[in-house]
């Protein structure tokens, strides 16, 4: 089950993997024992291919669909630094999802289907670029605090069994990198700043917090897709290995800046190591990714939007017999 099957039932079952030659199977599982990389002109099942296209097309989505929460901060960013600093980091989000789509293709699907299944709705992206960026905190916390959960997720996939994906991840998780340095350096910037500067931080944190935790995915119980993607080391950490570790890297670093995490449960079990935490509300999270959040439809229509207005130019691309621009040569 893969594209569109969410019931959070457990483990799909994976009828595509019965079908598959013994033989090559063996092989190919024992490959990814090894800790091969599996190369786009490889045998692999037919379930690995449609996981990859599933998950890298879904992540390269979110990748332009996340520069537009941000993107609409960059005239209005207090001050020539962080209106470069953000432009930047946006830019590099486009990027990263060019990375994306191009390793997604070396899997047979084109990107012009990709974009196709985007705008028509009927690929997902993240939960967390569904809601709305009110305030210049809101973006100092997406640079934070999203890109700390991005890196989380991806530097463990980065050690993950498809070559073209994690070379992707590898540059792309460098990458996040300055963008969680930026992002830390705003927030402390407010956190230490007016109490009104406190206050609206504060504010974005207690808005941001539910799409966190829920940005890792369902409890590993309710996870479709873990099962087998593990297996196959594509997923590296489970999404509450995943959620578990943000807990640890990040909680610490925002009691230290003095802002509270708005859960009146969020406390380590001693004798675990484990975060204890209120389960956040997965009926929200069902609906937003299926399309019925705060901000879907603006998003969805603002990529349309740019796809109709850059029709013209794929047209002139792909025209090569056609000179748009006449050089004149030298007298
Ligand atoms: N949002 O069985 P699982 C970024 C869906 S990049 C929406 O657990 P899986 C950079 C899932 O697709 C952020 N849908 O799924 C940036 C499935 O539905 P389907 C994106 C979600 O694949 C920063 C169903 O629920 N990162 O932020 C989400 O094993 C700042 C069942 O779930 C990636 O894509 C969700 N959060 O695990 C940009 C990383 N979670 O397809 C700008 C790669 C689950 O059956 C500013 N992806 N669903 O219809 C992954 O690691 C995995 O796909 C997970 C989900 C962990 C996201």
């Amino acid at each position: 089950m893969y594209g569109g099957g969410n019931s959070f039932e457990g483990p799909a079952k994976n009828e595509l993997v019965e079908q598959e030659n013994p033989a090559l199977l063996a092989a190919f599982e024992a490959r990814i024992a090894a800790n091969e990389k599996i190369e786009p002109t490889d045998w692999m099942p037919a379930l690995y291919r449609n996981q990859l296209i599933r998950m890298i097309e879904q992540h390269a989505h979110s990748e332009i669909i996340g520069a537009l929460p941000e993107g609409t901060w960059i005239t209005r960013a207090p001050g020539f630094k962080r209106k470069l600093a953000l432009m930047a980091k946006v830019q590099d989000e486009v990027g990263h999802a060019q990375l994306l789509y191009s390793a997604a293709e070396t899997l047979g699907k084109s990107r012009e289907d990709m974009i196709a299944d985007l705008i028509n709705g009927k690929s997902k992206y993240s939960n967390i670029f569904n809601y709305p960026a009110f305030t210049w905190a809101d973006s100092t916390i997406i640079s934070w605090l999203v890109d700390a959960g991005a890196i989380v997720n991806q530097l463990a996939n980065s050690r993950g069994s498809y070559g073209p994906y994690v070379r992707a991840l590898e540059r792309i998780c460098v990458e996040e990198s300055f963008h969680l340095k930026y992002g830390h350096d705003a927030v402390v910037t407010l956190a230490t700043g007016s109490p009104i500067q406190r206050a609206m931080v504060q504010d974005a944190l207690n808005r941001w917090w539910t799409p966190l935790m829920h940005f890792f995915g369902p409890p590993d119980k309710m996870s479709v897709h873990t099962e087998i993607l593990v297996r196959w080391k594509v997923k590296m950490s489970t999404n509450d290995e995943c959620r578990q570790q943000f807990l640890d890297m990040y909680v610490p670093k925002i009691w230290d800046l003095g802002l509270t995490v708005p859960d009146p449960n969020l406390r380590k079990d001693p004798e675990t190591g484990q975060w204890l935490y209120t389960e956040p509300d997965w009926a929200e999270f069902k609906r937003v990714i299926n399309g019925d959040g705060p901000c879907n439809k603006e998003r969805l229509a603002v990529r349309r939007k740019a796809e109709t207005r850059g029709a013209w130019v794929r047209e002139a691309l792909k025209a090569s017999e056609t000179a748009h621009v006449r050089v004149r040569p030298f007298a």
